[in-house]
């Protein structure tokens, strides 16, 4: 490593990343893959903040071969200049944590929460980082190791390594992996937000490649019909009553984008953005969106008749039935908050999206009498149903107060303090009855199921709330549920904090799953975004030595690591199913808080949904077991 002179300066700089090493989720969210996704985002940002700005049309974004990703993009160039008490401004960009200012994006800034927390921050997170500043004609380059420069500055500026004609940005970077517990890019998810980034900037493509060994493939994003084409695109295959609205204004120095259509489906699709960001909690453009957009829908409807003087007004979950919309805002200065800050706070931005909605839409509907007259249609068809659904959920709940878990399935347990609960929804009455042995009843409660539930997805709502299994489910849970049609969802009744599945890892199993997930996902949601939801990883393999201690093992590559690291022999035994253990083995490997291993389940982006719904219907198992790969985080010891 070169020498590099410590100055005051550069001790605070030490300083600040050593913050940010130390506790890296602090800046990131996780380490995990997750927060090792980030790290691309966050640089792709400063370059997609270059277009914004005006200035920059293409961007490059590569997984390498070695592990690391380069992200180049045609803008001016981080500036070289040199900056106070002789630091090239580069280094200011890179190697200090700055909260907003100098360097930042005057129009709009990306922060807020775990956005923009700049690109010092990926710097400090990364092994190596290596910068390539294409201005002026010539090649600056600059390189660091965790953050530190390792580069020698020629009085004061980066050294000159080759000649160009080009301007721009080139950042390759390999994070650390002393901080993350995976360094390998999830190029699936980065495909995704990379489409989506072409799609909210319909000048800029987004040239995308995978070198890694065997993985080879390019792509460019390019969507000139912007936030349009995505509409399309999530309509995809779907039958559309209307060609695609789209309309945008500014107001409240808020810039308002919109695009909506309606198919012929009881689903809701409304996907909102602020500055780029996927607002996944939604916010308050969406209910400036929605409000205006019920008051709307429901002034036409009594002007053209459809509602009578005696016909009570659509409630805003008809007006957005079959309702796909996009509502992208820009925000000079936007507040975040929520569990995970995607949820716009900004009181401004509900003024804004109002008064442009109501605008626009007004223009749009007059000149599209037949278009107007479709959605309402689709507000018809959901009041219609919504009346039928609430007589037949009335006389569902009141039935089943009598009959709550008549059955006698559940063995609920003793402690009513549910952030201390757990319920165990277990395949099969012969696992499901050790399991009641082997539990700890004072705060875990079993629920056996048997065969398959319902598919939820095409069951219709009263055969779903008829099933026997369905109905036990969201007894025992005990907060309600949430349907298109009406909300009794109510988490903070929720009578366990964690809701464990626990199949078989055989294709009925996954079946099982798949079938509870798609249930937990269409009607509580809410239980998954908040990390209530689980699956229990039983092992694979026991081990028993000769010598030494016997160990459970939960996969092929554990047992692949103990055999790499035992010598002697040892006796193997392979579990083919829950039922093949007894109660103690159970309780030690599946039950046991201080020992078992669980999955949480989580819903990556909202976005992804519908996309994970049609897939899980399929019938392949394959796919399936990749959804529960890719959306349970990391398996962990929950102790
Ligand atoms: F910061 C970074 F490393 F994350 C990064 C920054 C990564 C990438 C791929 C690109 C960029 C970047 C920064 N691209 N373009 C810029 N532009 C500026 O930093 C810049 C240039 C000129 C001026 C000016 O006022 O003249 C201002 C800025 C902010």
């Amino acid at each position: 490593m070169a020498k590099t002179q410590y100055n005051a300066d550069s001790i605070t700089v030490l300083e600040g990343l050593e913050a940010v090493r130390k506790r890296p989720g602090m800046y990131i969210g996780d380490v995990g893959t997750k927060g090792l996704n980030h790290l691309i985002y966050e640089i792709v940002d400063n370059a997609v903040d270059e277009h914004l700005a005006g200035y920059c049309n293409e961007i490059w974004v590569t997984l390498e071969a070695d592990g690391s990703c380069t992200v180049k993009d045609s803008g001016r160039g981080i500036p070289v200049g040199m900056h106070k008490k002789g630091i090239s401004a580069e280094r200011v960009v890179l190697a200090t944590l700055h909260a907003g200012g100098k360097f930042d994006n005057e129009a709009y800034k990306t922060s807020g929460g775990l956005h923009g927390v700049g690109s010092s921050v990926v710097n400090a997170l990364s092994e190596r980082m290596d910068v390539k500043i294409y201005q002026n004609g010539g090649i600056h380059h600059d390189a660091y190791e965790r953050g530190i420069p390792t580069v020698q500055l020629e009085n004061g500026l980066l050294p000159v390594v080759g000649k160009t004609k080009a301007t721009g940005t080139e950042i390759n970077f390999l994070p650390d992996g002393e901080i993350f517990e995976k360094t390998r890019f999830k190029d699936k998810w980065l495909k995704s937000r990379l489409h989506e980034t072409a799609y909210l900037n319909p000048a800029l493509t987004i040239h995308y490649e995978n070198r890694r060994a065997g993985e080879e493939e390019q792509v460019d994003y390019s969507e000139p019909d912007g936030i349009v084409a995505y509409v399309r695109e999530l309509n995809a295959g779907k039958e559309t009553v209307h060609e695609p609205i789209y309309y945008k204004g500014t107001s409240e120095k808020i810039e308002v984008e919109v695009a909506i259509q309606f198919v012929d489906a009881f689903e809701e699709n409304t996907l909102g953005f602020c500055n780029n960001i996927f607002t996944q909690e939604g916010g308050t453009h969406l209910m400036g969106f929605k409000t205006r957009f019920t008051q709307l829908i429901n002034g036409y409807a009594r002007e053209l008749g459809i509602l009578k003087e005696k016909d009570s007004n659509f409630t805003g979950a008809d007006t957005r039935n079959g309702m796909t919309a996009i509502v992208a805002v820009k925000h000079p200065d936007p507040i975040f908050e929520g569990q995970t800050k995607t949820k716009l706070a900004s009181a401004d931005a509900t003024k804004a999206v109002f008064s442009v909605t109501g605008d626009e839409l007004t223009r749009y509907f007059d000149r599209n009498l037949e278009v107007l007259k479709g959605i309402i249609g689709c507000a018809e068809k959901s009041a219609k149903i919504r009346k039928a659904e609430e007589k037949a959920k009335t006389n569902m709940l009141s039935k089943s107060k009598f009959s709550f878990d008549s059955n006698g399935k559940l063995a609920n347990c003793e402690s009513r303090d549910a952030s201390k609960c757990e319920i165990f929804i277990v395949e099969g009455d012969s696992a499901g009855g050790s399991a009641k042995t082997a539990r700890n009843r004072q705060y875990q409660a079993i629920l056996p199921i048997r065969g398959k539930i319902l598919n939820v997805e095409k069951a219709s709502m009263d055969k779903v709330l008829g099933n026997a299994e369905i109905k036990t489910m969201i007894n025992a849970f005990g907060c309600g549920f949430s349907e298109g049609y009406g909300n009794d969802f109510d988490i903070g009744k929720l009578r366990y904090n964690k809701i464990i599945l626990m199949t078989d890892a055989d294709v009925d199993g996954s079946h099982i799953d798949t079938l509870l997930l798609t249930f937990l996902y269409r009607f509580m949601p809410e239980l998954i975004y908040n990390g209530h939801v689980y699956i229990a990883m039983p092992p694979l393999y026991k081990v028993i030595p000769k010598k030494g201690q016997e160990q459970y093992l939960f996969d092929d590559r554990e047992l692949e690591r103990y055999r790499k690291t035992h010598t002697g022999e040892f006796t193997l035994q392979r579990y083919k199913g829950l039922g093949e253990m007894d109660p103690e083995q159970l309780w030690e490997t599946t039950l046991d808080p201080e020992r078992r291993v669980l999955k949480q389940v989580e819903i990556e982006d909202a976005r992804m949904a519908s996309e994970i719904t049609e897939m899980l219907m399929g019938s392949d198992v394959p796919p399936r077991r990749q959804f529960i790969y890719d959306h349970a985080d990391e398996a962990e010891i929950d102790a």
